[in-house]
Parts: C-alpha cells; sequence; structure tokens
C-alpha cells in the first residue's frame, strides 16, 4: 500500500541536501560523488543536465545544484553497468515485465546489441557491423522520407547540428524532437506574436520585477534553482502570484539549500498569492484580467501601456472587440476561482509596469495550449511589459539542452531562412517540405509509413501518448536504433531489427584524436556555453554521440561526400566552425568561448524588436477551452522523484506520497460522490476515436484539489491519452487535460 501524509511545510533546506546526497552514494563512491558535485554547473565544468534554468554570474560556495539535479547526475555516473552478460540473462519477454523504475536502476549502456525478430535476446554486435547496418537499411529506402529521426534534449549543440545536417543531406525533414510534446505551443505561440519562439527575459531580470506570474509550473521539482531567483525578487519587493491547480509546495515556503541562512532560518515564503484553478481555465482567468484593466483604464488611465500599445503592437481594437463578447462573471465561474483573489491579482496587476510572466507544462500542454501563451502575451503587451527591464516572457524550458538543439536545427518544419543558409553553406538542396513532428511520425508509422526510426537519446515510446498504439507503431519499423545511456522501455518495443548505440554522457571525459574535448548547450534564456564532463568513461568501448552521428553519416552518404564527417570528430572545434559558418548569432564561436565560456544569442523581443511579418507585437484572439463530456478531467504530472521517463525513485515527497506511483489525486468531495474512501483502488478509462482506453490499480489520494480535477502521474498514465488530443496548432499532446471516468476496483 502506498503511504500518504501531509505535504510538508516548506521545500529544500537541509533535508533537501540530505536526499540529494543520499542519492549520490547510492549510486556512486563519496570521492566520485564530491569530484562531480565540485564541478557541476561551474563555469569550467559540467551543465546539470537536469534542467534548463540559466547559472547565475556569481555561483554559490555552497554549490551551484539542487537536489534533483544530483540525483541526474547519479543516474547517469551510476557505478552498475549493463554488460552483453545482462542481455545473455534477460530475454526480451522477461525485460519487458520490469518496471521503468527497475530498468533504471541497472545501470549505464556499456556494449551496442541487436535484436532481430524472432530471437529472443538483444545479442552484442560491433560498432562496424551496427553503422554498416544502418547505412545499408536507409539506403535501401525508396524515399529518405521513409526514415524518422527523433532527439531528446540533453543532446549537445555539436551532436544536433551534426545530426540534422546529415539527416537534411540524406534528404528528408523528418525530424521530432521532445520539443514537440513539451514546450511547442510556447514556441509556436510566441513566434506568432513576438516574432521569437524564445523567452524574453534574463536572470537579472527576475530582480527588477514587480510582479511575477508563474502559471502551470512547478519549479520546486522541477526547476529548483529557479527558486532562488524567485527568493531573491521578492527580497526586492515583487509580488509573487501562483496559478495552479495544486498548492505546489516549493512555491508556499523555500529553505534556500545555498545559502547558510537558508539552512537556519524559517525559509521565504514565496506565493504572495496562489490562485487555486480548474484545469485548463487559465485562457478564462487571463480574460477576466484583461476585462478588470480595460474597465479600469477608462476609469483612471495609465493602467495600460497606450505608448507602447500605439508604436509598438497591431491588433489592439480587435481584442477589445473581441473581450466584450464575455460576460466578466461567466468568465470568473470557469476559473473555480474566487472573485476576491482575482480582483486582488488584477489590483497588483494594474498598478505595476514590470510584470513577468513564467510557465511550463501546466499551459502548454492542452489542446488550446498555444492559445494560452498567446493570451500571456496579450496580457503583457497590454502592460508594455516585453523588452523592458524586470518585464517579459519566461517559458521554462525542460531538458537541459532543448532550446540549443532548436537553435541547431532540430526541427521537422525548416524556414526558408534556415534552408537557404544551409544550401548556400553547404552546396547542396535541403528538403523543404514539412517533415514529421511527434504526433505525425507515430500516425505514419501506425500507417506503415516509416521503415527506419533513428531515436538520439530519450524514451519515445513512454514519453509519447496512447502508449500502446505508439508500442504497436514502432513494432511496424524494419529498424529502430537508439543512441541511449541507459536501457528504457523504448529499447523493449523492438522493430524488425532494433540496435541500441550506447554512448558518452554529460558526465564523462570526451577523449577525441585531438585530446578532451568540452561540449556546448544553450539554457532556457539563450545563453551559450560549455560542458566538459570529469569522469572516466564507463567503458572504453562507449562513444560520443557526434562520433556516432558522424558514423552513421559516412555509412550512409558514402565516402565521397562534400563532408569528412569522422575527421570532424577528431577536434569538436572543427563541428563549431561549421556552426559558426551556418548559423547566425555563432559567428566566431570558438573564439568567444575562449574568455568567458559563454555568450548570450540575439533576442529581438528582449530588446523590443518584433520579427512578425507586421513588425510589430501582435495581440491575438484566443478561444477558452472546450466542454468536456467526461466527469473528470486529468493532468499528468511529474514526482519529485523522476526525470521524465526516468524514475528515481519512488516517492513524492512534496505531495506526501511515499512508495509508489500509481495514485490519482482527488479532490475529497468527489470521493464521497463516488461512494469510496482514501486508499480505494480504481480504474482510469475514456473512449475517443470510437477506441476504449484504460488503465487499472490507481490508488485514491485525497487531496487539494478541485472538484472534477485528476491528478496522476506520466508516464502511468499516458496509455489514457489519446494521440488525436493535442494542441490545435502545435501539435503538443494534450498530457494535461484528458476526460476520464472512473470506475471502483476495490475499496478500501
Ligand atoms: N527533477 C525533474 N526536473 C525536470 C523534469 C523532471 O521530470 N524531473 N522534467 C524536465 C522537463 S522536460 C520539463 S518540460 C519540465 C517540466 O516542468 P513542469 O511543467 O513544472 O512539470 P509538470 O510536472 O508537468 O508540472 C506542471 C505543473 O502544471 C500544473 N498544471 C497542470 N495543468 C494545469 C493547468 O491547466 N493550468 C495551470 N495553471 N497549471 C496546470 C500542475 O499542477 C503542475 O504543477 O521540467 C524539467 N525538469
Ligand atoms: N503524460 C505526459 N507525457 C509527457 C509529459 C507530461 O508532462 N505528461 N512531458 C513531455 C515532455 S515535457 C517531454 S520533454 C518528453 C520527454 O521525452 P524524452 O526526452 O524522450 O524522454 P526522457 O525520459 O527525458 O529520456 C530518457 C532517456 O534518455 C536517454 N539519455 C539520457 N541522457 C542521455 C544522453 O546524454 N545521451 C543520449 N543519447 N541519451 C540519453 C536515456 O536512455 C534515458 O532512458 O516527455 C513528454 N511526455
Ligand atoms: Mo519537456
Amino acid at each position: 500500500m502506498i503511504k500518504v501524509s501531509s505535504p510538508p511545510k516548506y521545500a529544500a533546506g537541509i533535508k533537501g541536501i540530505k536526499y540529494a546526497l543520499k542519492n549520490a552514494f547510492e549510486s556512486m563512491s563519496p570521492l566520485k560523488s564530491l569530484k562531480l558535485l565540485r564541478k557541476l554547473n561551474q563555469k569550467d565544468g559540467i551543465d546539470c543536465p537536469g534542467c534548463a534554468w540559466p547559472d547565475p554570474d556569481k555561483r554559490s560556495k555552497l554549490g551551484e545544484f539542487c537536489e534533483n539535479g544530483v540525483k541526474a547526475i547519479a543516474e547517469e555516473a551510476t557505478d552498475k553497468h549493463i554488460d552483453a552478460a545482462f542481455f545473455s540473462s534477460y530475454s526480451l519477454k522477461e525485460l519487458k515485465q520490469k518496471s521503468d523504475y527497475w530498468l533504471g536502476k541497472q545501470g549505464r549502456l556499456v556494449c551496442p546489441v541487436v535484436f532481430q525478430r524472432g530471437d529472443t535476446h538483444y545479442k552484442p554486435i560491433s560498432w562496424h557491423e551496427a553503422f554498416d547496418l544502418i547505412g545499408s537499411k536507409l539506403k535501401s529506402l525508396d524515399n529518405p522520407d521513409e526514415a524518422v529521426f527523433y532527439t531528446s534534449g540533453r543532446t549537445s549543440n555539436e551532436a544536433a547540428f551534426l545530426y540534422q545536417l546529415f539527416v537534411r543531406k540524406f534528404g528528408t525533414n523528418n525530424l521530432p524532437d521532445c520539443s514537440n510534446m513539451c514546450h511547442e505551443s510556447s514556441g509556436v505561440g510566441l513566434n506568432n506574436t513576438l516574432g521569437i519562439g524564445k523567452g524574453s527575459v534574463t536572470l537579472e531580470d527576475f530582480g527588477h520585477a514587480e510582479v511575477i506570474l508563474i502559471f502551470g509550473q512547478n519549479p520546486g521539482t522541477n526547476h529548483p534553482r529557479m527558486l532562488s531567483a524567485l527568493e531573491e525578487a521578492k527580497q526586492k519587493g515583487a509580488k509573487i502570484i501562483v496559478i495552479n491547480p495544486l498548492k505546489e509546495v516549493a512555491l508556499s515556503r523555500f529553505k534556500n539549500p545555498q545559502k547558510l541562512k537558508g539552512w537556519l532560518s524559517e525559509g521565504t515564503e514565496i506565493a504572495d498569492l496562489f490562485l487555486q484553478i480548474k484545469i485548463n481555465e487559465d485562457v478564462a482567468l487571463i480574460k477576466a484580467w484583461m476585462k478588470i484593466l480595460l474597465k479600469a483604464e477608462v476609469q483612471q488611465s495609465s493602467v495600460l501601456d497606450m505608448d507602447f500599445i500605439d508604436k509598438n503592437t497591431t491588433g489592439f481594437s480587435e481584442l477589445k472587440t473581441d473581450l466584450e463578447q464575455y460576460d466578466l462573471e461567466e468568465l470568473i465561474n470557469r476559473t473555480g476561482l474566487p472573485h476576491e483573489k482575482i480582483q486582488l491579482a488584477a489590483d497588483w496587476i494594474l498598478s505595476k509596469k514590470r510584470i513577468i510572466a513564467c510557465w511550463a507544462m501546466g499551459l502548454t500542454q492542452h489542446v488550446n495550449g498555444v492559445d494560452n501563451v498567446q493570451e500571456i502575451v496579450n496580457l503583457l503587451l497590454l502592460k508594455g511589459s516585453i523588452g523592458k527591464k524586470g518585464a517579459g516572457t519566461c517559458p521554462v524550458r525542460g531538458h537541459s539542452n532543448v532550446q540549443g538543439d532548436r537553435t541547431m536545427g532540430i526541427m521537422e518544419r525548416p524556414t526558408k531562412k534556415w534552408t537557404d543558409k544551409l544550401r548556400d553553406t553547404f552546396h547542396f538542396d535541403p528538403p523543404t517540405s514539412a517533415g514529421y513532428n511527434v504526433v505525425e511520425t507515430i500516425e505514419a508509422m501506425s500507417q506503415n509509413k516509416v521503415s527506419v526510426f533513428m531515436a538520439l537519446g530519450g524514451n519515445f515510446l513512454a514519453a509519447a501518448p496512447d502508449t500502446h498504439n505508439t508500442a504497436r507503431a514502432l513494432g511496424n519499423c524494419q529498424l529502430t536504433v537508439n543512441i541511449s545511456t541507459k536501457l528504457n522501455r523504448t529499447h523493449l518495443a523492438t522493430g524488425a531489427t532494433t540496435l541500441i548505440l550506447p554512448c558518452l554522457g554529460r558526465t564523462d571525459k570526451l577523449i577525441q584524436k585531438s585530446g578532451e574535448q568540452f561540449l556546448t548547450v544553450e539554457n532556457s534564456m539563450g545563453i551559450v556555453h560549455s560542458t566538459k564532463g570529469v569522469l572516466r568513461p564507463p567503458s572504453p568501448l562507449l562513444k560520443s554521440e557526434p562520433e556516432i552521428i558522424a558514423s552513421i553519416a559516412s555509412a550512409t552518404l558514402g565516402k565521397n561526400d562534400d563532408i569528412d564527417w569522422l575527421a570532424l570528430t577528431d577536434d569538436y572545434n572543427k563541428i563549431r566552425d561549421l556552426i559558426s559558418k551556418a548559423i547566425s548569432g555563432f559567428e566566431a564561436y570558438n573564439d568567444r568561448l575562449k574568455d568567458k565560456k559563454s555568450f548570450s544569442l540575439p533576442n529581438g523581443a528582449r530588446e523590443g524588436i518584433f520579427n512578425t511579418p507586421a513588425k510589430k507585437a501582435l495581440f491575438s484572439i484566443n478561444q477558452l477551452s472546450e466542454k468536456s463530456e467526461y466527469k473528470y478531467t486529468m493532468m499528468t504530472i511529474r514526482s519529485h522523484d523522476q526525470f521524465n521517463t526516468t524514475i528515481y525513485g519512488l516517492d513524492d515527497r512534496y505531495r506526501g506520497i511515499f512508495g509508489g506511483r500509481m495514485v490519482v489525486l482527488m479532490n475529497p468531495a468527489d470521493i464521497k460522490k463516488e461512494n469510496i474512501l482514501p486508499g480505494s483502488r480504481v480504474g482510469l478509462f475514456n473512449s475517443y476515436d470510437g477506441a476504449h482506453r484504460e488503465v487499472n490499480g490507481f490508488q485514491v489520494v485525497s487531496y487539494s484539489i478541485l472538484e472534477g480535477c485528476l491528478a496522476t502521474y506520466f508516464p502511468e498514465a499516458n496509455p489514457l491519452i489519446p494521440l488525436s488530443l493535442h494542441a490545435r496548432k502545435s501539435h503538443t499532446p494534450s498530457y494535461k487535460s484528458v476526460g476520464v471516468n472512473i470506475k471502483i476496483q476495490f475499496l478500501n
């Protein structure tokens, strides 16, 4: 039985450090742990593979890392290994029966292996044979679009750049990535309205903000170092408003583990106002705020920044007209929030000029995910809160280099500017038609249109929606190739032939022909910097990601290709020189890294320059969420003990849940209405597109969440998310709002 207690009163503090060290010491020796921690997020050190939150200029003497960052590196740097003997002792069938948690705990992959349909076990294969197999399969395809090349956001700029260059030289834009399931709605929404798909604020802006809105994000677990920035903002007088269906503890009270004061004091209360909203009613809330602001402007003026609106935006009068059709009370009712709280927040927004809006998956993973993002932009534009100090957009990115991968060209719909530049730099005709994103990849695989699926990192099957259908779709492929550090569910959904190619990770030293190498990444605020591993790799057999990609490119495109792929990986400066030529903002890449080890990329919105077709920021008209026919709306969230599909442990300390993950968080009144008790086991089911989907065995947890709303963990609940339920304009799966009904399995 899973144990449940009240959530703790604060996040982090000494307890956080204790849990961090416990995790590290369980995976590796204290000496190795300390060697890693000393270098984590330091200027000449390892970029934490945990999240994409930027590092402050002044790093804390107590270490610039968080509990979950330590878990991330312990997971990678573990002393345990999965070798050929492991694969001969467990059949594929046996491995399929193991949990994700068990798979992860077996250690680092250290030898290339192959599975052929009809076999019972994975078997070792040499690198040479593996590359030949991939090269000849790719060359044999009738059409390059029969191959798909997925990327997860941990890969470096260098690997990502080589990968997309190879894939486009091969002839396709089928480059789906984890971003398609993550911040795609932000990219689309921000590009449409502000002309850049990235956020506009810097870390420094947090110290100048008067109001900070935090929508749909749980930084205590997923971006813990963000709390230091929020603490500082708070100390300088900013008002922090949290909009979330759950009262995430770190946003209530935070004890900063990087400051002695944080160890000893009561900690800092982060949120001034917590708005416990119904799932997917953020558009209604923002519309309500905008109506209040517009009304106040008529009465007292200077509420809106009319100068900014006149000079820099278009669409203001259309927005005003559109808002007139909504009734304020109806909007407020939809949110499930008390009128007074909405008014209080509006009063703060009304009277202040420098506003930052932060958000993450709570906004992007809905059918109206792009609408959510664009509605936030509307609010900021009304206040002129963009392109000035202490104000702007802050989509908080997930994977540590997901933003960099996009900058490097990992995108299935490249712009003309991108393909033109590639053509001029590398003298070939890159494909220009749209490739598949994640949802389209699964659709195409289901229709037998994909022969080869390759993944540069990630865990496609467990991360994607509609797990059972996605597994079947992967099974339709003739060849699947996984370039990975750890064993995961995707490796077990085999095609006719499946390869697992083990690679070096962030923490490992990279030695190539010219000597020791470093790699580069871009954080959530557009700062590019180096990352350099310090550990002896778990096996001399492992290869770096750039080397694996270059070898595949060489085996596919042939020795006569214009690019000498293998020579590029002798010295990574050569890859960065190519990037300098091909991507604006990266001029003199190597030189700029030499001194400061980092530099900022240009960002129009930050300077108040809007690269939209109209050269102005756009007010947009956005839709409210659609009414659901289901009794409940379910969101799938992360526990404190996981990194996406990697399960570090079975507890969710900050929510008071211990020893298991099959839980459903439910409002006490709903539990009563269902005639069940906390601790009962229930099944969740729905029926979209005529197909019944069901997952059983959830233990009911009575939790502070509004009636009609449920929360479960990802990836356990992914079989309930139909592939067709995704954001209208970005294809981001609707992981945060799916309709379900409940059936009782047994009462407590
Ligand atoms: N330790 C750790 N760190 C991580 C990750 C991890 O798994 N573990 N994952 C990384 C990745 S790839 C990402 S993208 C980020 C994810 O970071 P988050 O987006 O913080 O992660 P989620 O758990 O998906 O949390 C979403 C939050 O949105 C809220 N929410 C859900 N629906 C709604 C809604 O309709 N409206 C509002 N206002 N809120 C809503 C939920 O209650 C929850 O607090 O973290 C990154 N960092
Ligand atoms: N229901 C639901 N589903 C979701 C989400 C949700 O909130 N709810 N969130 C979505 C989001 S935001 C994201 S970003 C996706 C995540 O999707 P992915 O990025 O595909 O998944 P991860 O779990 O991060 O991938 C973990 C695997 O990456 C490999 N790996 C780790 N480090 C490295 C490395 O350095 N190199 C290589 N080559 N491999 C490495 C390991 O083998 C590990 O098993 O999931 C999405 N799925
Ligand atoms: Mo993500």
